[in-house]
């Protein structure tokens, strides 16, 4: 196993990667920048490197400066956790240029997938149902109008170079087509540097499920059942869980059989996560991600396995340690995300933590790297805290995580423990019946 990992991250998931090297025997190297110098990861990592200035670009994300860090520290692994690096195709290639595992999927996987447009089209041809839409990239005004008449209003115009919600554009009306395709290519310019766009038919109300699969280099894949996060605002998830509240064994046995062996054909390795929308009992795939996700504890607390660890022994070459037949969900798990953000206005509150009580017991698992006298710096995502829990059936989750919740001190700063602790109050979250519109549309408008 590798003696040495440098974890390209910061805050929870640092802590969380720093975690599982321990258990492991790896020593660790965190990096920081100016502004993270007492952050719980650099006071856990058994070494810490300073990369730069607060801003993100000048330090997380200073690839240059991080390369340095491995090297001058004799790392043999770079994680690079979510966000920042972990999907950057050019530094995943970069670390293995200078003989460092990059603890994730290849850069060709990497990239493949950061590219809508290619993503869809090499899992649709490994046998994925994708969303009815362009065969490729619709790069005229005429083609729009052409796709939009084959496949029917609504449609929905998407950045290949995009994701996550940004820079989308739901045309309804065909008068409003030419200034909305023109308007998309445009933002997906401006944001992406690359104005290439497609079109899909406009599903108006699903859910948002993904899977979960992880794969070896020697060909070996398993599917761990899926994640429901239709709770989200403005495309970021509120809350996820597994298993979803809509998908029985057989429907899971069946998209994740599709989608392991979908990952297979298509030769990728480490864990990764095929988003799908979920309408009318049918599975449409979005996007993947080639990366560990924020919500990873849900499954590993509902298949039982330690996706880090599994994850960093598949970098350094192991077999997985099990087969699909030996993979059975146990009870309910659902994360709440804590922001440091006020539960009304959504506005960032950072500030210096004057109290932090986390809860615990039986089910009660929180992911965090808070602790009383720090002060949250204003310069990075306001996501503070993860409370996952776990229980025999959702009922008893629900009732778990109110108590949990109730019990969570943080003071100094707003945060959405009152939202969540709304959330669990709402017969429509209580029944589970809900798609990714009715937060928004209904719960925050409504209220
Ligand atoms: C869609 C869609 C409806 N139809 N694609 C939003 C983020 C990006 N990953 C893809 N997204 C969507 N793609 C088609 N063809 C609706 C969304 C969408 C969404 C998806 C998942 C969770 C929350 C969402 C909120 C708004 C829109």
């Amino acid at each position: 196993m590798f003696k040495k990992l440098l974890i390209a991250n910061r805050g929870e998931i640092a802590l969380r990667i720093h975690r599982a090297c321990k258990e492991m025997g790896i020593k660790t190297v965190a990096i920081h920048s100016t502004a993270d110098a007492d952050a719980m990861h650099v006071r856990l990592a058994d070494e810490a490197v300073c990369v730069g200035p607060a801003s993100s670009k000048d330090s997380y994300l200073n690839v240059h400066a991080i390369l340095s860090a491995a090297i001058i520290t004799g790392a043999e692994a770079i994680h690079p956790g979510y966000g920042f690096l972990s999907e950057n195709a050019k530094f995943a290639e970069m670390v293995e240029e200078h003989g460092i595992t990059f603890v994730g999927p290849s850069s060709k996987h990497i990239k493949a997938m950061g590219d809508k447009i290619t993503a869809k089209q090499v899992v649709e041809k490994a046998g994925i149902p994708v969303v009815p839409g362009s065969a490729g990239s619709v790069d005229s005004v005429d083609d729009a109008k052409k796709i939009a008449k084959e496949f029917g209003l609504p449609v929905l115009i998407k950045a290949t170079a995009g994701g996550g919600g940004r820079g989308m554009q739901v045309v309804r009306e065909m008068s409003e087509l030419e200034e909305l395709y023109k308007r998309a290519r445009q933002e997906a310019g401006s944001y992406f540097s690359n104005d290439t766009v497609y079109i899909e038919k406009f599903l108006d109300d699903p859910r948002h499920i993904e899977i979960q699969v992880i794969a070896d280099k020697h060909g070996n894949v398993c599917h761990l059942g899926e994640r429901d996060c239709s709770l989200q605002r403005r495309n970021q998830k509120v809350l996820e869980e597994s298993p979803s509240p809509v998908i029985n064994q057989e429907v899971r046995d069946e998209i994740g059989m599709i989608v392991a062996n979908a990952i297979k054909d298509i030769g990728y390795s480490s864990v990764g996560t095929v988003e799908f929308l979920y309408e009318n009992g049918q599975f449409f795939f979005i996007e993947m991600n080639t990366r560990l996700q924020v919500e990873h504890p849900v499954t590993e607390l509902v298949y039982n396995i330690d996706l880090v660890q599994e994850m960093i022994k598949i970098a350094y070459g192991d077999k997985l340690s099990i087969t699909q037949d030996q993979i059975k969900p146990q009870g309910h798990a659902i994360e709440f995300r804590i922001n440091a953000e006020d539960p009304e206005t959504f506005m960032p509150s950072p500030g210096t933590i004057l109290l932090h009580h986390a809860p615990g017991g039986y089910g009660v698992r929180v992911d965090s790297a808070l602790y009383t006298g720090y002060s949250i710096p204003p310069y990075y995502d306001s996501m503070i805290s993860k409370v996952i829990i776990f229980g025999k059936s959702r009922d008893i989750c629900i009732k778990r995580a109110k108590s949990a919740l109730s019990e969570y001190v943080i003071d100094g700063v707003k945060t959405s423990i009152p939202l969540h602790t709304r959330l669990l109050e709402d017969p429509t979250v209580l029944t589970g019946d809900y798609t990714i519109k009715w937060l928004e549309a209904d719960f925050l408008a409504n209220k």
